[in-house]
């Protein structure tokens, strides 16, 4: 059985939003009309309190976009975003989310980021959502959504270790594309065993 997974489509994410991808919200009728023919479908939605450690709000001297060191390593800094409950965390308007059987959130812990649906960054803490698709039998997966680079890649090449059939559809994706993040992943999805269509 197959699955879409339908990745960080939020307001914060698209234009007018807190970390606006440049024409993020150009993917939603796609996504829509992909639902539709769906076996499953799983939505993530990134899911921060107001005092995440992602921020750059909460760290003096460091300004958006800069990379920091924390425990589980390098981390970069964002603007506040998906706020829980905000109106930048909710889905984007356009998005028909009826289809959706399963919301996952993830970056709900303060002092850990979650870029992965399936992990979060420290790469040990699981979110959940591989024993929900294990136990309804799934074992395709195809993703869309944003951040191509980050979001998008970390989800897919995490599912691709974890042994599921992954295809990132890339027109159906957009990357925030910081110093040539939308390369690398695109090489570290191949490398993992990803397809990109
Ligand atoms: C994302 C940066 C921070 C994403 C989430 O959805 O790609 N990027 N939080
Ligand atoms: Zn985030």
């Amino acid at each position: 059985m197959s699955a879409l997974i339908v990745i960080d489509v939020q307001n914060d994410f698209c234009p007018g939003g807190a970390l606006a991808v440049p024409e993020g919200g150009q993917i939603v009728p796609g996504i829509n009309a992909l639902m539709a023919e769906a076996e499953a479908v799983v939505l993530t939605q990134d899911w921060h309190p107001a005092d995440h450690a992602s921020f750059a709000s909460q760290h003096e001297g460091h300004d958006p976009y800069g990379l920091i060191e924390i425990p589980y390593g390098p981390q970069v800094l964002w603007p506040d975003h998906c706020v829980i409950g905000s109106e930048g965390s909710a889905f984007h308007a356009g998005l028909n989310t009826d289809r959706a059987e399963m919301v996952i959130r993830k970056g709900f812990r303060r002092a850990i980021d979650s870029y992965s649906a399936f992990f979060e960054n420290d790469h040990t803490t699981p979110t959940g959502l591989e024993g929900y698709l294990r136990t309804r039998g799934i074992t395709k997966l195809t993703m869309v959504g944003l951040a191509t680079d980050f979001c998008v890649a970390y989800s897919a090449i995490d599912a691709a270790k974890l042994g599921f059939d992954v295809t990132v559809k890339l027109d159906l994706c957009r990357a925030i594309d910081l110093n040539g993040s939308l390369e690398t992943a695109k090489a570290d999805m191949l490398k993992a065993g990803v397809t990109l269509a």
